[in-house]
């Protein structure tokens, strides 16, 4: 079972790339190197050494820099490419090949048999060098699975590490994905790994289907950034797996560092986080319903998967609304070091309930209600509700 043993093959500095607004200086690569593998994810994936000289020089310092995490280069199935990658000094090598009809037809012009042809070649090279190796075929779920299990056969025979299903369109659905890997997990004795798109929001589901079904290892890349709408996001990811096992995501990763590399991610391709984003989007551990409130005030466990101090995070308790309920209004006033009984505190939450009837309030207007509850005179109090008007500095609550 795959949900205690996988990997992450975090693919910002590759697939990341593929974002539009993604250009990355050496330095920068550098820089998010050093915090995914402070973070503890298990690889880092870099673009082709082939796509341009820079891209060579990267490499090479990237492969140079004694990261605890293993340094994987991507490479199309051809010799020149593989050859190139292993001058680079990095530890593996990921090889694509298409085998839809689809790529066959409009883009390589490869049949199956050419296909596993050019395979052996190149993977019997890589590995008779000593690097680690992975074949994976693009656009797999568009792809004949007789085909498929035909190529993955032939390479899982020459001693790949591993073989990869890339949903490279987005199209899977979870069950698909499930299926597809049970099936694989049947065929070949290698490692499996999964490379999902998000066009339909399936990214982080099909990539968990994955590993329920026997795969080892997941491609991520920092806020999903990739082609088009991007991959299996690594914070998203990691909430799903927090999830199911917390200690062991703890006892793997170093949480805290999440938002640290999203904001470094973001600011460099320049995006915003999203505000929901999983587990560090700024709504992500905030609180709102009265309901909601009182049971989070008194064990956190009820409304929340994700504990925020894991994460080195906090809630937030919203309570300046119309939803807003007693308990959360009375967890305030101890915040503030007032001393109301509940009384006062059902008073004065029934008054923050109407102004808020009225119009948008303020947390600095529920502070100063609560604040001056006691010498706020009532008859002030009904003026502002009839008037719609919350001036608490003429109450002296400025
Ligand atoms: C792409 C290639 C890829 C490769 C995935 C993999 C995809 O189309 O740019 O190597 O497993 O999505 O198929 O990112
Ligand atoms: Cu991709």
């Amino acid at each position: 079972m795959s949900l205690e043993h996988f990997a992450i093959i975090e693919s910002t500095l590759r697939e990341g790339e593929q974002f539009v607004g993604a250009f990355f200086t050496s330095d920068q690569k550098v820089q998010i190197a050093e915090m995914l593998d402070a973070f503890g994810v298990e690889y880092i994936e870099l673009t082709s050494p082939a796509a341009s000289p820079q891209s060579f020089k990267d490499a090479c310092r990237i492969a140079r820099l004694g990261l605890k995490a293993k340094i994987l280069t991507h490479t199309r199935c051809h010799m020149e490419d593989a050859k190139l990658a292993m001058e680079t000094g990095v530890d593996g090598i990921d090889v694509l090949f298409g085998t839809s009809s689809i790529l066959r037809q409009f883009s390589h012009g490869k049949s199956i048999p050419e296909i596993i042809e050019a395979a052996i070649e190149v993977i019997t090279y890589i590995k008779s060098q000593g690097f680690e190796v992975r074949f994976s075929s693009e656009d797999s779920f568009r792809s004949d699975l007789v085909d498929l299990l035909m190529v993955y056969r032939a390479v899982d025979e020459l001693g790949v590490d591993r073989v990869g299903i890339a949903d490279t369109v987005g199209v899977a659905t979870p069950r698909q994905v499930y299926d597809l890997v049970s099936t694989l997990r049947g065929v070949v004795h290698c490692d499996i790994e999964f490379h999902g798109h998000n066009d339909t929001g399936c990214a982080i589901a099909n990539s968990f289907a994955a590993l329920e079904a026997g795969a080892t290892h997941i491609d991520t890349s920092v806020l999903g950034i990739g082609e088009r709408v991007g991959i299996t996001p690594l914070g998203g990811f990691i909430a799903r797996m927090y999830s199911i096992n917390p200690e062991l995501v703890k006892s793997k990763y170093n949480l805290p560092l999440l938002r640290d590399i999203e904001n470094l991610v973001a600011d460099i391709v320049g995006i915003q986080v999203p505000f929901n984003n999983y587990i560090t989007g700024y709504t992500a551990f905030t609180h709102k319903a009265g309901i909601h409130a009182k049971a989070i005030l008194n064990n956190p466990d009820t409304y929340e998967i994700l504990r925020p101090e894991d994460f080195g995070l906090t809630r937030y308790v919203h309570i300046a609304h119309r939803l807003t309920g007693w308990n959360a209004v009375k967890n305030r006033a101890e915040q503030l070091g007032l001393n109301l009984t509940d009384e006062e505190i059902k008073e004065a939450t029934a008054h923050i309930k109407a102004l808020a009837d009225i119009k948008p309030l303020a947390m600095e207007d529920v502070d100063a209600i609560l604040r001056h509850w006691r010498s706020i005179p009532k008859e002030a109090l009904e003026e502002q509700l009839r008037t719609g008007l919350i001036d608490l500095t003429k109450s002296g609550a400025s």
